[in-house]
């Protein structure tokens, strides 16, 4: 049945992006290389051999997409810090310049009206620190909490929520096990190891949040997919729970609930494999205030006893795909957000990541008709309504991203951006017709949603 999406008072409108995807300026202000910098510049790294040295040189065009931000509506905006910007050697000083930049986009945000969502790292890892180790290394828990502390304490005066890492399965697994992002490395069992030490470092840098704005709110933006069972056959669902356990609770239950899922067949195996240490489990042990989820599809899931490791095995689904490939289920950001309701004892939410790719540039009349992410948006937003209506406590949705930006290692082929961004040219940006029919909603304009959707 079609129901009318209502939001309440309060809701937070934004938008998100990150420091390499937008940013540009590589070398502004002291800044030194990141794992991004170095990965995107080896060949065969990124599919078009693009890089994030332009990007949207957002270092510099800041002021026009507050504007910007400012004209379709949006009230929050989500974007990351550079490490190595702040701290661009191994000796640990504090960059003053680099944090200038950051203290001078907060305050124009502030100035517009737009509420600042710092993330504190979003995957653009010094050099130096990789050099060190980078996150299989431990020193890097204490490293990531003295660059914390940095940030917040020059900040902290004008952020009212934190959030401190996006995506820790992403970085851990696709920079450690497929090696299909920085740093590029293919090995399963250092990933096992990594993601530990991710985990006590996320645990350190919510400390060092904690430490240096007591009052502020904190949480981190966790990527997470609904895991379907491919069939009734109980076999198929205790496969959907492992891959549940591994993508979406790995990275927050040790945190919250101080043990980790059982996202494996033999998990004893797993946690030896993993390194883990006397006082490890109670040292990671935090507290969030939200829970943010970035969420774009879902996964179909069958047993799968030739998967010695976790028994299971990814099929394709029925739904429609973006032009990155991922199946449109928008019925699936609902039961996520259901799910974490009812796993986290009802905690605040934040969709901190939705969106899709669309290649649609502008037509004829200079517009961009980009209907399929319109559509994508309006069906999403509307399973973030029926969540609400079901009493989930969803603060806010930011679409991702403000801009098409450079897309990782699928460079600046799949464009993610609510406004066009001419990367052939000068740049330019192009308000997308989601991005109006995005203002439109804010603005109260009805939408509907669909209560059947699986
Ligand atoms: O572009 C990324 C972002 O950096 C993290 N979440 C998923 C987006 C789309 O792939």
């Amino acid at each position: 049945m079609l129901r009318p999406a209502r939001f309440p008072q309060g809701f937070v409108w934004g938008s998100a992006t990150s420091a390499y995807q937008v940013e540009g300026a590589p070398q502004a202000d002291g800044k030194t290389p990141s794992i991004w910098d170095r990965f995107a510049h080896t060949p065969g790294k990124v599919v078009d051999g693009s890089t994030g040295d332009v990007a949207c040189d957002q270092y510099h065009r800041y002021p026009e997409d507050i504007v910007l931000m400012r004209e379709l509506g949006l009230r929050a905006y989500r974007f990351s810090l550079s490490w190595p910007r702040v701290i661009p050697d191994a000796d640990g000083a504090v960059n003053a310049a680099g944090l200038a930049h950051y203290d001078r986009l907060v305050d124009a945000l502030l100035e517009a009206g737009i509420a600042p969502y710092p993330t504190l790292f979003h995957w653009d890892l010094p050099a130096w620190m990789q050099d060190a180790g980078g996150w299989a290394d431990r020193s890097i828990i204490g490293r990531f909490g003295e660059y914390a502390d940095a940030v917040v304490r020059r900040l902290g005066d004008r952020i009212g929520t934190w959030l401190v890492l996006n995506e820790p399965h992403i970085l851990t697994w696709l920079g450690h096990e497929t090696g299909a992002h920085a740093p590029g490395l293919a090995d399963r069992e250092l990933a096992l190891r990594v993601g530990h030490v991710v985990n006590l470092a996320h645990a350190e840098g919510v400390r060092a949040v904690r430490a240096a704005a007591p009052e502020a709110l904190v949480g981190s933006a966790w990527n997470m997919e609904s895991a379907y069972p491919a069939t009734d056959d109980p076999t198929d669902a205790a496969a959907a729970e492992r891959h549940h356990a591994r993508v979406n609770a790995w990275f927050l239950d040790p945190l919250v609930k101080g043990a980790y899922p059982e996202a494996y067949l033999d998990m004893d195996a797993a946690l030896a494999a993993m390194d883990v240490r006397p006082g490890d489990m109670d040292a990671m042990r935090t507290s969030f205030d939200l829970i943010g989820i970035n969420m774009y599809s879902r996964a179909v899931i069958a047993h799968d006893a030739a998967d010695p490791i976790s028994g299971l095995r990814r099929l394709p689904g029925s739904g429609p795909r973006t032009s990155i490939g991922w199946e449109v289920w928008p019925g699936s950001l609902h039961r996520i957000i259901r799910r974490v309701d009812a796993d986290y004892g009802h905690p605040a939410i934040l969709v901190t990541e939705n969106g899709c790719s669309d290649p649609t540039g502008p037509g004829p009349d200079g517009l961009v008709h980009d209907d399929d992410r319109t559509r994508y948006l309006e069906e999403h937003l509307g399973q973030v309504a029926r969540a609400l209506d079901d009493g989930a406590d969803v603060r806010g949705y930011f679409a991702w991203s403000l801009l098409d930006n450079f897309e990782w290692a699928e460079g600046y082929r799949q464009r993610f951006g609510i406004v066009w961004v001419d990367f052939e040219g000068d740049l330019r940006r192009v308000a997308k017709d989601s991005a109006r029919r995005l203002a439109g909603i804010i603005a109260g304009a009805p939408l509907e949603y669909d209560d059947t959707l699986a």
